[in-house]
C-alpha cells in the first residue's frame, strides 16, 4: 500500500528536524573544540552522526513505501553557547521538541490508518526517551559541577570516550 500525502509530508519534516538535529550537535562539537573542549566536542560529533542516521532511516522508509523525498532548506544553528551547561540546555530543550514532535507524527499516522508507519515509528519513540535521557543527565551532571573547571575537564575526559555507533549514556 502506498503511502498517504499527509504522512509523507509528516515525515518529510521529520526528516529536516533530524537533520537540523545533526546540525546542531555539529555546530556544539565545533563550539566545544575551539573551547578545547574536545572530549565535549566528540559527544557531539558521535550524537551529530546518530541523528544523520535518524534521519536516513526515515528516508529510506519514504523510498521503501513508494512515497517521495523532499529535503528543504534549514535554519541556521547559533555559532556559540556561553557554557557548556547552556549548551545542554539547548540540547535538551531541542531533544524534548523532537519528542513532541515524533508523537505527533504518530497521531498522523493513527489518524490515517497507516499501521507500517505506526509501526516504524515505535522504533523513533523508544529512540527519544534515550535521547531525553542522555542530555537531562549530563545537564543534570553539569549543573552539578557549578564553576569547578577540575569538573569539567574531568567530565571532557570522559566523554571523550563515546564511540560511534554508543549511546550518549554517561555512567559514571
Ligand atoms: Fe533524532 O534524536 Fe535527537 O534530535
Amino acid at each position: 500500500m502506498g503511502i498517504g500525502k499527509k504522512v509523507e509530508d509528516a515525515l518529510n519534516k521529520q526528516i529536516n528536524a533530524e537533520f537540523y538535529s545533526a546540525l546542531l550537535y555539529l555546530q556544539m562539537a565545533a563550539d566545544f573544540e575551539a573551547k578545547n573542549l574536545t572530549g565535549f566536542a566528540n559527544w557531539m560529533e558521535v550524537q551529530y552522526g546518530e541523528e544523520n542516521k535518524h534521519a536516513m532511516k526515515l528516508r529510506k522508509y519514504i523510498l521503501v513505501r513508494g512515497g517521495k523525498v523532499k529535503l528543504t532548506a534549514m535554519e541556521a544553528p547559533k555559532p556559540s553557547w556561553k557554557s557548556a551547561l547552556e549548551a545542554f540546555e539547548d540540547a535538551y530543550a531541542h531533544e524534548k521538541k523532537i519528542t513532541g514532535m515524533i508523537h505527533k507524527l504518530l497521531e498522523t499516522a493513527k489518524d490515517e490508518k497507516d499501521y507500517a508507519t505506526e509501526s516504524m515509528l515505535k522504533w523513533f519513540v523508544d529512540e527519544q526517551v534515550e535521547e531525553e535521557a542522555q542530555t537531562l543527565q549530563l545537564l543534570e551532571i553539569i549543573k552539578g559541577m557549578g564553576e569547578s573547571k577540575n569538573a569539567l575537564y574531568m567530565l571532557d575526559h570522559r566523554l571523550a570516550k563515546r564511540k560511534e555507533g554508543q549511546s550518549g549514556e554517561f555512567k559514571p
